[in-house]
């Protein structure tokens, strides 16, 4: 591998494929059309996913670029019935308040079309889950190291790992109950990780409805200049 020092530090060579244009075309089209398939799936069948096929969406993930180049993120990966059993018990308690007591009536009536409840089976059907945690700072012998844009960060990890989970034909549904120590509680976090995401991960049931939802044309999420 050719190397360089630059600035006192050492750099490696960088090259991407060549393309011609109506390739570069062609790839960009294609991976538009595989993503535009993506969508949230609450239901999940029992057939299992490979434990390397999870690592391998893991190490998708953590390919995201990052604040400072610090990798400010967990992802724990969980299989253990009793576990997921605990999470979902939890995170139900939190919603069943969350949809009888904390949201207002216009965000229940904006999740009205995706038919969301309390209920989160999903949480013990998947055959993982994925808790996505956050490093607001990090601990290297024993001492603090500054992290930084930590949310962007592991937002970014995010996209790429729903990325990852959709490319190989498994589903997942962004969860986000509200408030989430539990999960911190549960999996024996330390303080300076915070529950950022959970995903249930697995294949979808063999009969399968998701709203009949559009995205945004490009016009409108796009402004040209
Ligand atoms: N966290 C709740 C509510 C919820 C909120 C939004 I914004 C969604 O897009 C979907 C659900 C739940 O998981 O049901």
């Amino acid at each position: 591998m050719e190397k360089k020092e630059i600035n006192g530090h050492l750099h490696v060579r960088y090259r991407r494929p060549e393309l011609t244009e109506a390739e570069l075309k062609e790839k960009a089209k294609q991976f538009f059309q595989e993503m535009n398939l993506r969508r949230t799936v609450r239901e999940f069948d029992s057939r299992p996913v490979p434990l390397e096929v999870m690592e391998n969406i893991i190490l998708t993930a953590g390919t995201a670029p990052s604040g400072a180049h610090k990798e400010p993120w967990t992802f724990c990966l969980i299989s253990d019935p009793d576990i997921k059993k605990k999470i979902r018990e939890a995170a139900e308690e939190e919603e069943r308040i969350s949809y009888s007591q904390r949201m207002p009536e216009d965000w229940k009536a904006d999740l009205k079309p995706l038919g969301t409840d309390w209920e989160k089976p999903f949480l013990e059907e998947a055959p993982y889950l994925i808790v996505v945690f956050k490093q607001s700072y990090g601990i290297q012998n024993g001492e603090k190291i500054q992290h930084y844009y930590v949310s962007e960060s592991v937002g970014i990890a995010c996209g790429l790992l729903i990325a990852a989970i959709h490319q190989c034909g498994l589903v997942t549904v962004t969860h986000t109950p509200s408030p989430m120590n539990f999960l911190s509680k549960i999996l024996n976090r330390p303080e300076n990780e915070k529950p950022f995401l959970l995903l249930p991960v697995g294949f979808a049931k063999e009969e399968t409805y998701v709203p009949d939802l559009q995205r945004k044309s490009l016009e409108e999420i796009l402004v040209r200049y």
